[in-house]
């Protein structure tokens, strides 16, 4: 499918820096930053910082230089978080069904409570 992506979004604005943003880890291909209305102690946005609207077309369209630095910076986050022994869940909404509210490409990363049972 072909993607339309929308450059006025609010995490394209991030991007070109015309919104602030409480950054964990900036890398070459990723950005990793607090979510605004937090739903745990720890939930942090992870974004590609190339224009893609969700993860199959990032999986389609990525160079792989951003596609492993996209799920290493995930991984460093889990670590500099302190996740890894008491748990954490990813998501990634896509389109209408999956609500997503942002059509730019983010993981969520949530932890540091019990998240109780979510699969839908
Ligand atoms: P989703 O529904 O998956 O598209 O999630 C979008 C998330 O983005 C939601 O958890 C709230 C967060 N969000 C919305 N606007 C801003 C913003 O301006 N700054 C930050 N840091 N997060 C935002």
């Amino acid at each position: 499918m072909p993607y339309t992506y929308d450059d006025q979004n609010i995490f394209a604005k991030i991007l070109r820096g015309e919104i602030p943003n409480t950054t964990v880890l900036e890398t070459e291909h990723t950005l990793a930053f607090r979510d605004l209305y937090p739903q745990a102690p720890v939930h942090v946005l992870v974004i590609p910082k190339g224009a893609y609207v969700c993860y199959d077309h990032f999986a389609r369209d990525a160079s792989d230089a951003e596609i492993v630095d996209f799920n290493r910076t995930i991984g460093r986050i889990v670590e500099m978080e302190s996740l890894q022994e008491g748990g954490y869940r990813t998501i990634s909404n896509a389109g209408q069904a999956g609500v997503q509210e942002v059509p730019h490409l983010h993981v969520h990363i949530l932890g540091g409570r019990p998240l109780g049972r979510m699969l839908a």
